[in-house]
Formats: C-alpha cells, structure tokens, sequence
C-alpha cells in the first residue's frame, strides 16, 4: 500500500558557482542515471522526484554585496529559493533528500527544514560529513568560495545576513552542528571552530577510535535531546580512491565499509528526516564511479543491508 509508506521527496539543485570547479551542476542528473530512484523504491520507500529547482532569477541588492564571497548575488538567489521549497517540502511530511550541486546550497535545504523543525518543536542536529569544516566566514575565507561558508552561516556567524532575504533565518546553536571526517581546515576557521561548541570528529580521531563509537555518540546526543536529525553528505568525505569525482579531494579520507557502517548506523537511529548529497562532479568523475557510490550510500542510509547485496555477476555456482 503506497499511502503507509515512508515518502522520500528528492530535489535537485544543479548550482556550481558556489564551488571552486565547475561540474557540480550536472551533480542531480548524475545521481538519477546511478538510479538513485530505483534504490529507495526497492526500500520499500514512496519515492516522488521532484525534478531540479528552477535557477531563480537574480534579485537585486540594495548596497554592495559582501566582500570576500563570490557570485554572493547568485548564491543568494538560489539560497532563497530553496529555503522556501525545503520548507515546503519538509512540511507535506516527507523526507526530503537535496542534491547537489555545490555545498552553498545546505545554507538554503538546512535552513527550510530547520525553519519547519522549529514550528514543530523540536532541535535539529546536522551532521556534516566531509572533509572540510564550511565553517569560514567573508572575515575568514581564503578563496572567498561560498561552498567552505555554509556550516559557518546555518549556525548564525555573522558576515552574510541579508543572504536569506526575506526568509527567516533559522540559525541552529553550535553544539548541534557534528562535524565528521575533517582533515582539510584554514587557519582562521580553525580558530573559530574552536571558539564554539562544535562537535568534532576529525580523522584522526576516527583512525583511533573507529566510526562506529563516534557515530554512536552523536545519535546519542540526539536523542538526549529529543532532537531530529539532517545529514549533509559531502562526497569529498570520503577517500579520493573511493570516489575521485569531487573537485576538492583530500588525502585520508573515509573508506568506503567505515562510510557504510556510518549510514547503517545513521538509519537504524531512526532520526534521520533530510540529507543532502552535494559536491558531486560528474566532470571530474571516472565512468560514473563516485555516483554510484553515492547512491550506494543513500540506499545504506535508507536501509539498505549489506545482507541484500545481489549476488555478483561473476559468481560460479556448484552444479548440484
Ligand atoms: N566544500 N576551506 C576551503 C575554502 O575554500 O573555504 C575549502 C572549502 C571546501 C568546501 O568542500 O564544500
Ligand atoms: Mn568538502
Ligand atoms: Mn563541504
Ligand atoms: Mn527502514
């Protein structure tokens, strides 16, 4: 029966300029032709594909946009957007998974579900896997990129306030912001990381304790609190072996069973009500590889066992 199933509501945001490459915008269509419709459906999931969000037209700004944040009206343009249809989106009670597209576009799908999470009544807790921390402001940045700013942005840093227009800025505190799987962070950002209550799991401290203890500590957190929880997925978090096709990869990055074992556990907490999955570049990617593994994980994150594997094409079987 269709109607008692979980609702999945994918959207794609096909935004690039947020990154330091072009390619992420062909991200959504990728991670379709991977099938990553087909993966839930076999999850026993209502899949609704909701096509791509529409590029917004540009609004004019009164002033001079920020220094040190590039295509700023861009970003903020589709920033708006997509606040407004997360919103909306998370509100008809599906899950929503957003994707990417750049990582500038969790300011906007973090925002519109935490907006309806607040009317609920209940914390949400984001868990940033990747590589870097997004915790850079315009006063910290380096490259001046909107994708290493978004973390920084959704829990209230100050720099880029007129981003959300007149969206409701729905900042969460520090402390229910994870960060998961870093080894990339600029000097600034750093410090500004360790000012705040940031959870964070750098991997080092998954070499040494292991991603199943830590995983297990932020759902604890979570559920301390009664809380909910969003998983903004940044492909680059995991080894550049396991998927090259990310314009920013870093060396020591997750392998492929600790990246799995951390979407089993994620789905087996239950709390998981929105992800999204961004940075893909399909450009950069070598015969589809890092998409497929994307939609691989996805499907771990909604369920999928390792048990329910399908038996390998070049198995041989006895003949009695
Ligand atoms: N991402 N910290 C660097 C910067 O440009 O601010 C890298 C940011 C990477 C952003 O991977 O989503
Ligand atoms: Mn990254
Ligand atoms: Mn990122
Ligand atoms: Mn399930």
């Amino acid at each position: 029966d269709q109607s008692k199933k979980p609702r999945i509501a994918l959207l794609g945001i096909p935004i690039e300029i947020g990154a330091s490459q072009a390619g992420t915008l062909m991200g959504p269509a990728a991670l379709r032709t991977a099938g990553i419709a087909r993966v839930l459906e076999q999850l026993e999931l209502a899949v609704e594909d909701h096509g791509d969000l529409a590029m917004p037209a540009m609004v004019s700004t009164d002033g001079a946009p920020p220094a040190n944040a590039k295509y700023y009206k861009e970003v903020k343009a589709w920033v708006r957007a997509l606040s407004e249809r997360a919103w909306q989106l998370a509100r008809t009670g599906a899950i929503p998974i957003f994707m990417g597209g750049d990582h500038s576009l969790s300011m906007g799908s973090v925002n519109g579900v935490a907006r309806y999470w607040q009317e609920q009544g209940r914390p949400l807790f984001v868990l940033w896997l990747d590589a870097h921390a997004d915790y850079n402001t315009p006063a910290t940045t380096i490259t001046g990129n909107m994708h290493g700013m978004s973390a920084a942005f959704l829990c209230g840093e100050p720099g880029l306030d007129d981003l959300l227009g007149e969206q409701p800025r729905v900042s969460i505190n520090p402390d229910q912001l994870d960060l998961f799987g870093i080894r990339s962070i600029d000097p600034l950002e750093k410090k500004l990381v360790r000012d705040r209550p940031v959870v964070l799991a750098d991997m080092r401290a998954i070499d040494e304790f292991g991603v199943g203890v830590l995983i297990r500590r932020v759902i604890e957190r979570v559920k301390a609190r009664n809380g909910v929880l969003h998983v903004s997925f940044d492909v680059d978090f995991l080894d550049p072996a396991v998927a090259p096709g990310v314009g920013t990869t870093v060396p020591g990055g997750a392998t492929y069973r600790e990246a799995h074992l951390v979407m089993e556990l994620l789905h087996d907490s239950g709390l998981v009500r929105s992800a999204d999955i961004v940075e893909l570049n399909p450009f950069l990617d070598e015969r589809g590889r890092t998409a497929r593994v994307a939609v691989e994980l996805i499907g771990s994150l909604f369920g999928l066992q390792i048990t329910d594997r399908p038996t390998p094409s070049n198995a041989v079987f006895p003949d009695n």
